[in-house]
């Protein structure tokens, strides 16, 4: 577990600092054009909800994705890596996400990532728009980005297509989540099935595309795409089920979060339909059921089962 957290500090930083430079091309000639219009108070929150934060687990998934595609056992550098464009652009997706997830028309929380939420820190106008800027720029960074680590125009707009369709299902799970939160789902309705979608969409939709996109920007065939998609899927689910149970078993100072907020506002929870155990054995046979799923392909697949591994034992 130690050498785990070791490789995924390593892949962390790595990230970190690439939105670093990407957030500063930002104010630079590359995207003069955002600067010259967008209000610096804007990009003042957008950096607030981007930088240094968040486990990073989407890019993280996306770069050994690549590096398993491309059979590089090292750890690549990410200038080297396809799916860097990717990653990237999913990882500024996600932040907008949880902008949006915190607001008080939506989970109405003031602690995320141990510091206050972005309409807490600035305002809920420019939250909203940071949010509404991090659904819109990450299209332009994979097209752009990509195009400078010459992948070619085909996998280009396939993957433009992929991530558009992730991020729409992510806002539709979203959907559903405030269906049910707010009662308009109700009695035999609120079960495992509609539970299920609503993950599917929420969490495994960009999960399964950092996979999926990454595979197919790295050279994969469809086949092995469509594994990686399914892979990444089984994942999304187990990675949300041990959401549930942090939610209901760990503290604010762990998780950098409200904690016990899924009971207290209606959410429908694996453990609400399961309790703690049974939803930890669940997650457990997911990931079973996943790193069954990647064996299929003749990768080798080392990093991504220590991924899968690392999402039902991490602590936050
Ligand atoms: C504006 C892009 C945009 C979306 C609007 C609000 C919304 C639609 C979608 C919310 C989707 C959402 C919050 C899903 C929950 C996903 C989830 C499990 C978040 C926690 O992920 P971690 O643990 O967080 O990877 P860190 O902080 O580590 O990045």
């Amino acid at each position: 577990m130690l050498e785990t957290k070791t490789l995924l500090a390593e892949y962390k930083n790595s990230i970190d600092q690439a939105l670093r430079d990407l957030l500063d091309k930002l104010t630079e000639s590359d995207y003069a054009d955002l600067q010259s219009r967008a209000s610096l108070r804007l990009l003042d929150a957008l950096r607030y909800s981007v930088e240094d934060a968040g486990k990073r687990i989407r890019p993280i998934l996306s770069l050994i994705t690549a590096e398993a595609v491309l059979g590089s056992s090292q750890r690549l550098d990410l200038k080297d890596n396809l799916a860097t464009p990717i990653a990237l652009a999913i990882e500024l997706v996600h932040c907008g996400s949880l902008i949006h997830d915190d607001l008080p028309c939506m989970d109405n929380d003031d602690l995320r990532r141990g510091k206050a939420t972005n309409h807490r820190k600035f305002d809920e106008a420019t939250a909203l728009l940071a949010g509404d800027l991090l659904l819109a720029l990450p299209v332009r960074i994979l097209l752009s980005e990509g195009r400078d680590y010459g992948i070619d125009s085909w996998r280009l707009s396939r993957a433009a297509l992929k991530f558009t369709e992730a991020i729409s299902s992510m806002i539709c799970g979203q959907a559903l989540d405030m269906d049910i939160s707010l009662n308009r789902i109700q009695g035999e309705d609120l079960n495992i099935d509609t539970l299920t979608l609503m993950q599917r969409c929420k969490t495994g939709a960009l999960l399964g595309a950092a996979a999926e996109i990454a595979a197919l920007l790295a050279g994969a065939d469809e086949d092995c795409c469509r594994i990686f998609n399914n892979f990444a899927h089984k994942l999304g689910l187990a990675f949300q089920i041990a959401d549930d149970v942090l939610d209901a078993t760990s503290s604010t100072e762990v998780l950098g979060k409200n904690t016990q907020k899924d009971l207290g506002q209606n959410k429908l929870t694996f453990v609400k339909l399961y309790g703690i155990e049974s939803a930890r054995a669940l997650a457990a046979e997911l990931i079973i059921e996943a790193k069954q799923e990647i064996r299929q392909t003749s990768l080798s697949t080392d990093k991504l089962e220590m991924l899968a591994d690392y999402v039902i034992s991490r602590s936050y």
